[in-house]
């Protein structure tokens, strides 16, 4: 069985103050819901992914609570004149479990290819630690409405899949975020969203059945408490990819309770 993860990608947003109060607040929140249903502990994981100035205060204030701690980019080389750039051994050193690699802003605003996202991923199956890579991938409005999502889904799936091989995404976790339901409060459908996990799904099945089996596969874009119960009953999503609303304790918390 596939466990749960719901995971706060908070982009440009929040303080040291803000890291403390969400990170405490999610922490005593889950913790009570899982009192209340009388779990010894939580049924699902927890991500949250600050950015990268605030990873050592997020990473020290985490350590003894339930929830793991992520980057939003990373850089593929390991040190060196790489101005402005982050690094998997830097991100590590401040309690990064997971780093997001190819979310659509850094595809799009910063231009990062297909071929940047399959070479920092690659860095992180490469790392001596581990650091999971959170891959990723999906479509415009334009690639939709041409009927391309899937074809744009298995390109990007491709690239990742050509540098490491299918036993390099053993492990990794993969996020699909249709790019038209990105922060604009549209969502897919949970079938329209399903559909495009079945196909993640059975894409990774056809090389490694097993690693098809366990991959956890996100959905994001707009996903809030009002919908994540119907996108988690979905039998191909395994937790979210939550960004505005994981900007506050209630929100974030009500999608962890569409996960229990
Ligand atoms: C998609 C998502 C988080 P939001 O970018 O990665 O953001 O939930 O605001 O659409």
């Amino acid at each position: 069985m596939r466990r749960f993860l719901v995971a706060g990608n908070w982009k440009m947003h929040g303080g040291l103050e803000m890291t403390t109060e969400l990170i405490s607040g999610i922490s005593r929140e889950v913790l009570n819901m899982a009192t209340i249903s009388e779990q010894r502990e939580l049924a699902y994981d927890i991500l949250v992914c600050p950015p990268a100035v605030l990873l050592q205060h997020a990473g020290a204030l985490a350590k003894s609570l339930p929830i793991s701690i992520g980057a939003q980019n990373v850089s593929p080389h390991t040190s060196g004149a790489f101005t402005g750039e982050v690094s998997l051994p830097m991100i590590a050193e401040m309690g990064c479990e997971y780093v997001l690699i190819g979310h659509s802003e850094r595809r799009e605003l910063f231009h990062e290819t297909d071929q940047d996202t399959a070479e920092k991923f690659a860095a992180c199956v490469n790392f001596d630690k581990s650091v999971v890579p959170v891959l990723c991938v999906g479509e415009s409005l334009s690639e939709r409405q041409q009927g391309q999502t899937e074809l744009v889904v298995e390109r990007q799936l491709n690239a990742v899949i050509d540098a490491v091989g299918i036993q390099g995404l053993d492990g990794a976790v993969i996020a699909y975020e249709p790019v038209w339901a990105i922060g604009t409060g549209e969502t897919a459908s949970p079938e329209q969203a399903q559909a495009v996990h079945a196909f993640i799904r059975a894409k990774l099945a056809g090389l490694d059945e097993n690693i098809g089996q366990r991959t956890q596969i996100l959905y994001g874009g707009s996903v809030k408490s009002g919908n994540a119960e119907q996108l988690f009953s979905q039998p191909d999503i395994d937790g979210g990819l939550i960004g505005g609303a994981s900007l506050t304790v209630e929100g974030f918390v009500g999608i962890c309770r569409a996960a229990q």
